[in-house]
């Protein structure tokens, strides 16, 4: 039975399973106020597009128009099951204030124009940036909810017809530590584990991941195995009484940013207890000496005194994790976005080689993605990396991505890796890079530091394009706006965080003169006029189709290999895990199972780096220290965070998500069922801390950290004391500023977060910063407007106050919002 209420009940009711079973189905539906489901004309197949689980639904349509959406029974991901976001989120494609024209500025305003007008423009300034200033001058900052065919299309162009270096996703904020993590373990990108191995496990660990809000469905699956036969244990690492946390046989709330220090004490625990499958490590890796080593000076008591956990609680996670006989773990933003991140990603991986725990049903590391199509991003090459996994460092792996494209390998960059986002960015503050076009991510809401953002972003001598479907706190510093078309009214594919591809299908127009985003990027090439080595118009494909059939040879041989996969077989099987090729035509459900990798030093993705200093290794250093290629070992020691808290600023300041909302609430908050769940920012803080402060629930407090403020009602939660926890869903698009801030921004965490990355993947740390609280007015009895539901569940005293306040919820949407300006 699907839930009645998926605000109140977001994971829906039980369908209980044993271990191996297979999950049952429950279909989900949503559709419109009086559209019955026989009225509806169409169901178009799709997949959930506001995370990374990759849930099968179908787009109902009617008249024309999109009325809802409904589970995929069949699908292998989801079963049927749709979260609340995903339930509600389609409505905003009907939003009124959509693009649907073009926008050029003219006098220092915004005006519309058609799209002749607007592309000209694009092509003659990046035509002569080109020709005056060489490629470098131009850099592309993208996405991780394209599809697939508009990543490889804007790789093509970026890295091939213009030849800069300068190209990468919102991914960098988002999966770069997965996928850094991954190359540092097994030679390559690469996501090991499948859902499936849920329904296996007997342990499953979560590292920094709030699955329950932000992978809601993949959490029911959990779940659902709670409430069956023989459930698994669940170990939870995260500062916050996470729903995950809740549910854990065992809670670990480090400090933030002491992962490493965890980690380490866990590992050794395992060598100690010779929890060691020796006969897997001896065959399949190396690097063995060296972990014991660097681990071996972390026993749990000195990990307690970083970490601030009981030295009996890591000895008894290690044993968790010790006696398990089929391990899953997933690692988030807990770990990418926080100090030292791919060092500590790693040491999960690490967990699973010294336990042989890989390859086989319920034996699964997940190093989770986020947004929808983030792993298209990295296959791709659009996320600071080349096309389909390649080396740039490898001459062999540049002359192979040339011969696709027929160009000439000069003309594809590889003098150094390709730039990360944080260094475009630098490039764009410096004045380096004067042309830059940023498709489908908002970075004027979601980089850290924004009044720098800001900035750089409208500086004078820089030519911004922005190409979305709303108008953004970005698109707003825009010289050209492109209006785009979006899920559901484009096809293409995209795959989730278990490498399952599925086909998305064009439901219905886009609004106005709105277009596809491949659509966009073709047309610039055809009026660049760039052409192959054959004088041919490149690229050479001019259709989702076509772009798709080119991919499967760009992949062909290549881990991600799609060229078994087509447009009719997706159309006829649903998802489908890659690698698809000849040797794994019904796709495949595991990398590893035969404990071969992806690490050879010719067919690597990277020759490693160091993981303190981020230097990277050469060709020669990975040969002598991996020459057949077996997965690696890497140890690290903990480095504190560079900015921790001190007298002034005396909490530690992370920032994430919330189930209702995703991002910068583009879409979420334009459904009036999302946006009445969470409608306003709150900060969650321990009850201890908000006695030390004087703050009740409800408290309108500024948090400030060096960097600026965030002014919100203080939720009294079970967050770690010593720690503030700010969502980073709301930005400025939908309030009046000046009236908002006092002439101060003060709403977005990022006005906060630190321009700072993790030296390994560049990924920037929103999770380590110092901060401090002070009322500015009482609550007057209103409790915040944060959801009850989730993390943020109000505990103690709070609790019976926001009790209290309940049936108000109407109201107090407007209050809120009023309360904080
Ligand atoms: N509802 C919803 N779902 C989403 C999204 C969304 O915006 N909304 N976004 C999608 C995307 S793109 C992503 S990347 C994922 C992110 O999914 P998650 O990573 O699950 O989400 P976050 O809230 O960013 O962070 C997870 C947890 O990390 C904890 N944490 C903070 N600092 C530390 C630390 O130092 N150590 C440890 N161990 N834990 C720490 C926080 O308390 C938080 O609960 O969600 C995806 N799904
Ligand atoms: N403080 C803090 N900051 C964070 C994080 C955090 O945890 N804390 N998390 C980081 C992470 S993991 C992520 S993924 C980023 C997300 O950061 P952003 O990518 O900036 O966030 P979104 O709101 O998803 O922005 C996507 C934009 O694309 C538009 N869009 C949607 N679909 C389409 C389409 O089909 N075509 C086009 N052209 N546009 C489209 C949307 O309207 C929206 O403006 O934020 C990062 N920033
Ligand atoms: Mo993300």
């Amino acid at each position: 039975m699907p839930s009645k209420d998926p605000i109140a009940e977001p994971w829906g009711t039980r369908t209980p399973y044993g271990s191996g079973q297979p999950w049952p189905v429950r279909v989900d539906l949503h559709l419109a106020r009086g559209v019955a489901p026989h009225e509806v004309d169409r169901w178009v197949p799709s997949a959930s597009i506001l995370h990374s689980n990759g849930d099968g639904l179908d787009i109902a349509v009617k008249d024309g128009r999109i009325v809802g959406v409904r589970g995929r029974g069949e699908d292998r991901v989801n079963r049927g099951r749709l979260d609340p976001k995903d339930l509600y989120g389609w409505q905003a494609n009907h939003s009124p204030d959509r693009l649907t024209r073009p926008l050029v500025r003219r006098g220092g305003e915004l005006v519309e124009t058609d799209w002749d007008t607007a592309m000209d423009l694009v092509v003659e300034h990046s035509g002569r940036t080109l020709e005056d200033r060489g490629a470098s001058a131009l850099g592309f900052y993208t996405s991780g909810q394209l599809f697939l065919e508009e990543y490889y299309t804007l790789a093509a162009i970026a890295h091939g017809a213009i030849g800069t270096n300068h190209l990468d996703g919102n991914t960098r904020l988002c999966t770069a530590t997965a996928a850094s993590a991954l190359k540092e373990s097994f030679g390559c990108d690469g996501q090991p584990g499948s859902y499936e191995d849920i329904d296996h496990a007997d342990v499953i660990a979560l590292y920094g991941h709030n699955m329950a809000e932000t992978q809601a469905v993949l959490w029911s699956r959990v779940l659902d195995r709670l409430a069956g036969a023989n459930p698994p244990r669940l170990l939870c690492v995260d500062p916050r009484a996470t729903p995950v946390a809740r549910r854990s046989t065992l809670h670990l709330a480090p400090r933030p940013g002491t992962n490493v220090a965890l980690m380490n004490a866990i590992l050794r625990e395992l060598v100690r207890t010779d929890r060691v499958d020796h006969a897997y490590v001896e065959a399949h890796t190396v690097g063995y000496e060296e972990l014991v080593r660097v681990t071996a000076a972390y026993p749990p008591e000195r990990a307690a005194a970083i970490c601030d956990v009981p030295a009996r609680e890591i000895s008894a996670a290690a044993e968790l994790l010790g006696g398990a006989e089929r391990l899953v773990s997933t690692v988030l933003q807990g770990f990418y976005q926080s100090n030292q991140a791919t060092g500590t990603a790693v040491q999960v991986n690490n967990v699973h080689l010294l336990r042989g725990m890989l390859g086989r049903p319920g034996a699964g590391v997940l190093q989770m993605n986020g947004q929808p199509t983030a792993e298209n991003t990295r296959e791709c090459g659009a996320d600071g990396d080349l096309t389909a996994f390649r080396n740039w460092n490898n001459d062999r792996h540049v002359r192979e991505l040339a011969a696709l494209w027929n160009l000439d390998p000069l003309r594809v960059p590889h003098y150094a890796p390709p730039t990360h986002a944080m260094q475009i960015m630098r490039y764009v503050e410096k004045g380096s890079i004067r042309f830059l076009w940023i498709s489908a991510t908002n970075p004027a809401a979601s980089l850290p530091d924004l009044r720098r953002v800001r900035e750089f972003l409208s500086k004078e001598g820089l030519f911004l394009v922005v190409q979305d479907v709303f108008m953004t706190e970005t698109a707003e510093l825009a010289d050209v706006v492109l209006p785009a078309a979006t899920l559901g009214e484009k096809t293409g594919t995209f795959t989730n965080s278990d490498r399952t591809v599925h086909l998305s299908e064009k439901a219905v127009e886009p609004p106005g003169e709105a277009r596809p985003d491949l659509d966009i990027f073709l047309d610039y090439a055809r009026r660049m006029g760039f052409r192959d080595d054959d004088g041919r118009p490149f690229p050479q494909w001019d259709d989702a189709e076509s772009a798709f059939e080119a991919w499967k040879r760009a992949s062909q041989g290549r881990p991600c290999d799609y060229s078994g996969l087509s447009y009719e077989r997706l159309r006829s099987t649903g998802g489908v895990q890659w690698p698809c090729n000849e040797q794994n035509p019904e796709g495949t459900p595991r990398l590893y199972a035969d404990g071969r990798f992806w690490a050879g030093p010719d067919e690597c993705e990277s020759y490693g780096k160091d993981l303190v200093t981020g230097a990277p290794l050469e060709e020669e250093e990975y040969r002598a220290a991996n020459p057949r290629g077996l997965a690696m070992l890497k140890a690290v020691d903990f480095v504190p965070p560079h900015e921790t808290p001190d007298r002034e600023y005396p909490y530690a300041l992370i920032t994430g998500r919330t189930l209702y909302q995703f991002h910068t609430r583009t879409k979420t908050g334009r459904a009036p069922e999302l946006r009445r769940a969470a409608p306003e920012v709150w900060v969650e803080i321990a009850p201890s801390d908000a006695r030390a402060e004087g703050i009740g629930e409800g408290d309108v407090v500024e948090v400030r950290a060096r960097r600026g403020a965030v002014r919100a009602r203080a939720r009294i939660s079970g967050v770690r004391p010593g720690v503030l926890f700010v969502p980073f869903h709301y930005g400025y698009w939908d309030v009046d500023v000046a009236a908002a801030s006092d002439g101060e921004r003060a709403r977005a965490a990022n006005e906060m977060t630190a321009d700072d990355w993790d030296p390994v993947s560049k990924q920037p740390l929103f999770k380590t910063a110092a901060a401090r609280v002070r009322v500015l007015s009482r609550g007057g009895g209103r409790p915040s407007p944060a959801p009850t539901t989730t993390a943020s569940a109000p505990v103690g005293e709070a609790a019976e106050a926001v009790e209290a306040t309940r049936g108000e919820a109407d109201t107090l949407e407007q209050c809120h919002r009023e309360g904080t300006r």
